[in-house]
C-alpha cells in the first residue's frame, strides 16, 4: 500500500484510535487526539488479531459435513471441525438454505442474531445478514434488547416513547448548573461510560461527574456496590438489597404523601392515574401501606434513611437516575415505572438539571449535549416473515416450537426452527442459564455463525464463516449518538482467508441468484459513499454542513457542532403539554395505564407495583444464600476481546475476579485470590475471590464477559450466565433477568 500522510484511524464502540502498523502487524492503538479520557480497552485487540484464537478458514463440524444437517447435534461444542474451501462452504450454506426454505419455509430460519458486532455503519454484521435473508424471503427475528427490554416495552405506555427520552437525556451541563441532589439507583458507573454503540469520539462521563461534584452537587449511590460511584465523589452509599429498588421507590413515594410533599399541581397538569397509585401506596385495598418502615424491611435500609431522603428530594433540586441494570431483573418494568411516578410526584421533570434520567454513564451518550442528527443505516429491506421472539426467549423458541407466548398485550406462536444464524452477537455470552441454552441448541438442524475468533458461539456452530475485523476493511463510523464522524481505515489485509460479512453474503446471494438485489450493484466503497452523502443531505436540513466525501476521507474525522441549548428531557412537554402532548392515550404521564391494566397480566398490573422477585435475599436458602450481580466488565465490551491482553491482565490465574464482602469470605474460610466455585441448581463456574468492602454483605459481584469454556460441565473461565435464571421479566416485556440470581460459593 502507498505511504499515507496520517496514521490509520479506527472507530470502536469503546473509542476512536490511531492505529500503528509495522511489517503487516498492528503494533499500537493510540488514543484519538480529541479524547482526553480514552478507554484502555482498544489495544486489547493487538495480540489476538492472528494466532490460535483467530478463525482463518471456513470450518464445518465433522458429523454435519459427513452426514448432513441434523447429524449428532448433541455433539455441538465437543466435536472437531474440518477445514473447507470458501467455494464448498458457500455451496453447503446455499444448499441448506434452499432445502429448509422449500421444505419448511423461511420462518424456520432464526436470524434475530442479537449482539453488538463492531462499530462501522456499513459493515454492520446484523444488517448485512438481514438484508441478505430479506432478499430470499425473510427470517424469524427478535425484538428489543438485552440492555433494557422491560423499559423498551413499558415506558412507551407511560411516557409515549422510551428511546426518544433516553436519547434526549438532560445534559451534564444542565445538571451541573441546576441540580443540588443527584440520587443514582445503580450508581454512575464510569466503567460503562467507556462505551457507546456505533462509535465514541470523546469520552465525557468522567468530566461530567467530576464537574458536578466540584459544583457542590450531593450524590447518593443506591446500589449493592459502593464502587458504582467513584470514591472521590464521596457519595452517600445506600446499600440496597439487589432487585428491591421498586420497594425503595414506592416507600419514598409513600413518604412524600404522608408528609404532604407531593407536587399536586404537577400531578394534575401532567399525569393521570395518581389516585389509583396513591390508594395502593396507602394500602387502601391490600391493607399494606408501602411506608418507609415497609420499604426498610424489604430493602434492608434504615427507615430513617428513607424518610430523610424523601424529604431532601422534595426540598432540593433533585435528579433521579435509574440504571439500566434495574430493568434486567425479575419484574424489571416496575423500577422504571416507579421512578417515573416518584419523579412526577416531586414535580421536577422537564426542568433544567433535575427530574429523571435513564442511566447516567450507562453509555457515553447519556447527558452528552449533542445535536439530534439523522443518518441512514445500511438498508435491510423488508422481512416478509412476521414471526418474532422477544430477544431473551431464545431457549424457549428452540424448546417449544408451536408453543405460545405473551408479549405486550398479544399472544404469539413460536415457529419451528431449523436453522439458527448468528453474525455479530454471542448468545453464549449474553443469554441466561447457559446449560438450558446448550440443551435447546441441539434442536435445530443447522447452526451457522459469522465470527472472527474461536469463542463459544463459533465452537457451538456447524458451519463457521470466518469474517474480518474492522481493522481489515474500510468503513465509516456514523452514529446519531455521537458527534464525531470517523473514517475507519483498512489498516491490514484480511488475516488468513477471512472475508468481510458483506462479501460473504454477496457470494451467497450470487449462488442463490439474488446478487444485484443484495448489492444494488454497488461496491462496498460505493455503499459507504452513498450512506455518507445521504447523511450529508440530512445534516444540511439541520444546518450542519458535512465536508464532501473526499475531504472527509482526507481529514479522517469531522465533529458535528454541539447543540446550542443545554438539553433537558421532556422540556417541551412540560413547557406546553397541550401543544406537545406525550404519545400516550391520555397525552400525559400515565402513572396508571388502562392499556396495561386491560392486558390483565398478574405479573404487570396497571401501576407500579412491588412483587417479590423470583430470587432475592428475601427468599435466600442455605443452598443459595448469596445474591450474584453479574454487571458489565470494565476492561472489555461483553465477551469481545476477553481473550486479548487487556482483559487477561485483570484475571487471577486466568479466572474472572469475584468480589466478596470480608464477612462472607470469613464465613466460608476464603482468602484473597483463592480459586472458588460459584454454583446453584442451574450451573457452576470458577472464579478468583477478591475480598472487598465495596460490595455489601450477602452479595457477590462478577463481571460478565468471560468466554464459556466447560470442563465437566463447569465453566472454568467464569461466565456468570452458567448461573443466571432464564425467565421473562413479565408477560408484558419478556425481558431478561440476569441480575436476579441467588448462588453459593465454595472453595475447590
Ligand atoms: N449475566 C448477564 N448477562 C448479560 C448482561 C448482564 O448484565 N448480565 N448484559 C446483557 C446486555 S445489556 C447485552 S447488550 C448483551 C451483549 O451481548 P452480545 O452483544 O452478544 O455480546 P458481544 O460479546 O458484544 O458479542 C458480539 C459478537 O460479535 C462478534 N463480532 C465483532 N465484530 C464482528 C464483525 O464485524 N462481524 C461479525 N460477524 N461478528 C463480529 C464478536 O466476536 C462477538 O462474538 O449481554 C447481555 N448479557
Ligand atoms: N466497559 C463496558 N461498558 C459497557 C458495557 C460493557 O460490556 N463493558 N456494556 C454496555 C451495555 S450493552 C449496556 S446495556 C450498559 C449497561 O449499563 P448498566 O445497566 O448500568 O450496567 P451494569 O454494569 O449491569 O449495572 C450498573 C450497576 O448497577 C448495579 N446494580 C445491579 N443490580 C442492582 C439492583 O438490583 N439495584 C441497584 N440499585 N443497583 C443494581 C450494579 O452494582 C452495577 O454495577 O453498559 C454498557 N457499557
Ligand atoms: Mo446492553
Amino acid at each position: 500500500m502507498a505511504e499515507r500522510s496520517r496514521e490509520y484511524l479506527t472507530s470502536t464502540h469503546w473509542g476512536t484510535y490511531e492505529v500503528k502498523v509495522s511489517k503487516g502487524k498492528v503494533v499500537a492503538l493510540d488514543p484519538f487526539s480529541e479524547d482526553d479520557d480514552p478507554s484502555p480497552i482498544g489495544p486489547g485487540i493487538i495480540d489476538v488479531m492472528d494466532g490460535p484464537s483467530r478463525i482463518t478458514t471456513p470450518m464445518v463440524r465433522k458429523s454435519w459435513l459427513d452426514n448432513g444437517p441434523g447429524s449428532n447435534t448433541n455433539k455441538r461444542g465437543l466435536e472437531e471441525f474440518v477445514e473447507v474451501s470458501w467455494n464448498k462452504a458457500i455451496q453447503l450454506v446455499a444448499d441448506e438454505l434452499s432445502r429448509v426454505r422449500s421444505n419448511f419455509g423461511n420462518q424456520t430460519i432464526f436470524a434475530g442474531s442479537y449482539g453488538w458486532a463492531s462499530a462501522g455503519r456499513f459493515h454492520h454484521a446484523q444488517s448485512q445478514l438481514k438484508r441478505f435473508l430479506n432478499c430470499i424471503g425473510g427470517y424469524t427475528g427478535s425484538v428489543n434488547t438485552y440492555s433494557f427490554a422491560a423499559a423498551e416495552v413499558v415506558v412507551p405506555h407511560i411516557l409515549g416513547s422510551f428511546r426518544e427520552h433516553l436519547d434526549n437525556s438532560t445534559s451534564w451541563n444542565s445538571i451541573i448548573e441546576n441540580c443540588e441532589l443527584f440520587v443514582a439507583l445503580g450508581g454512575i458507573p464510569l466503567k460503562n461510560g467507556q462505551i457507546s454503540a456505533g462509535g465514541t469520539g470523546k469520552h465525557i462521563q468522567r468530566n461530567g461527574l467530576f464537574s458536578a461534584y466540584e459544583a457542590g452537587i450531593e450524590f447518593v449511590n443506591v446500589s449493592p456496590l459502593k464502587s458504582d460511584i467513584e470514591h472521590k465523589i464521596q457519595a452517600d452509599w445506600i446499600a440496597i438489597r439487589p432487585s428491591t429498588d421498586t420497594a425503595f421507590l414506592l416507600s419514598l413515594a409513600h413518604t412524600l404523601i404522608v408528609k404532604n410533599l407531593v407536587d399536586i399541581d404537577f400531578i394534575n397538569k401532567y399525569t393521570v392515574g395518581f389516585e389509583q397509585f396513591s390508594e395502593y401506596l396507602l394500602g387502601k385495598q391490600d391493607g399494606i401501606p408501602k411506608s418507609a418502615e415497609w420499604g426498610a424491611d424489604i430493602c434492608n435500609i434504615p427507615e430513617k434513611k428513607i424518610i430523610d431522603l424523601a424529604s431532601a428530594m422534595a426540598r432540593k433540586k433533585t435528579m433521579i437516575s435509574v440504571s439500566w441494570s434495574l430493568t434486567r431483573q425479575d419484574h424489571g418494568e416496575q423500577p422504571f415505572w416507579a421512578a417515573i411516578a416518584l419523579a412526577s410526584m416531586l414535580g421536577q421533570i422537564g426542568k433544567p438539571g433535575t427530574g429523571l434520567g435513564f442511566g447516567y454513564s450507562a453509555m457515553n451518550h447519556i447527558g452528552l449535549n449533542r445535536r439530534e442528527m439523522r443518518y441512514p443505516a445500511f438498508p435491510q429491506g423488508v422481512n416478509k416473515v412476521k414471526s418474532f421472539i422477544p430477544v431473551a426467549r431464545i431457549s424457549e423458541l428452540l424448546e417449544n416450537p408451536g408453543g405460545s407466548f405473551n408479549y405486550n398485550g398479544k399472544e404469539h406462536i413460536f415457529p419451528d426452527t431449523k436453522i439458527v444464524w448468528w453474525a455479530g452477537g454471542n448468545p453464549f455470552h449474553h443469554h441466561q442459564d447457559l446449560n438450558r441454552l446448550i440443551k435447546a441448541w441441539s434442536k435445530p438442524d443447522t447452526i451457522i455463525s459469522n465470527e472472527w475468533c474461536w469463542n463459544a458461539l463459533a465452537q457451538y456452530s456447524d458451519i463457521v464463516l470466518p469474517c474480518t475485523t474492522s481493522l481489515e476493511r474500510s468503513d465509516l463510523s456514523l452514529t446519531p449518538k455521537d458527534p464525531y464522524l470517523v473514517v475507519m481505515d483498512k489498516a491490514l489485509e484480511p488475516v488468513g482467508e477471512a472475508k468481510d460479512d458483506h462479501e460473504i453474503f454477496k457470494l451467497l446471494a450470487e449462488k442463490l441468484g439474488v446478487e444485484s438485489k443484495f448489492t444494488d450493484n454497488k461496491s462496498s466503497e460505493e455503499w459507504q459513499n452513498w450512506m455518507y452523502n445521504r447523511a450529508r443531505q440530512s445534516a444540511a436540513k439541520e444546518n450542519v454542513e458535512l465536508p464532501s466525501w473526499e475531504d472527509f476521507k482526507k481529514a479522517g474525522w469531522f465533529k458535528v457542532p454541539d447543540a446550542e441549548k443545554q438539553g433537558v428531557m421532556m422540556e417541551k412537554f412540560v413547557n406546553d403539554p397541550i401543544k406537545f402532548p406525550l404519545s400516550t392515550p391520555s397525552g400525559k404521564i400515565e402513572i396508571f395505564s388502562n392499556t396495561i391494566a386491560n392486558f390483565d397480566y398478574n405479573d404487570c398490573p396497571g401501576h407500579p407495583y412491588w412483587m417479590e422477585p423470583l430470587e432475592w435475599l428475601g427468599n435466600a436458602t442455605v443452598n443459595a444464600p448469596l445474591h450474584m450481580i453479574s454487571n458489565q466488565p470494565k476492561d472489555k465490551l461483553h465477551s469481545q476481546l476477553d481473550h486479548g491482553a487487556v482483559s487477561q491482565s485483570a484475571k487471577i490465574n486466568g479466572h474472572e475476579q469475584l468480589l466478596m464482602n470480608p464477612s462472607d469470605a470469613k464465613l466460608r474460610g476464603l482468602k484473597d485470590r483463592q480459586i472458588v466455585q460459584i454454583f446453584n441448581a442451574r450451573g457452576a463456574c470458577l472464579a478468583a475471590v477478591k475480598i472487598d468492602e465495596d460490595v455489601m454483605e450477602q452479595v457477590i459481584q462478577i463481571s460478565t464477559g468471560a468466554w464459556m469454556k466447560l470442563m465437566d460441565g463447569i465453566c472454568v473461565n467464569g461466565n456468570p450466565n452458567m448461573l443466571t435464571p432464564d425467565k421473562g421479566t413479565s408477560n408484558l416485556a419478556q425481558g431478561p433477568i440476569a441480575h436476579t440470581c441467588l448462588v453459593e460459593v465454595k472453595a475447590i
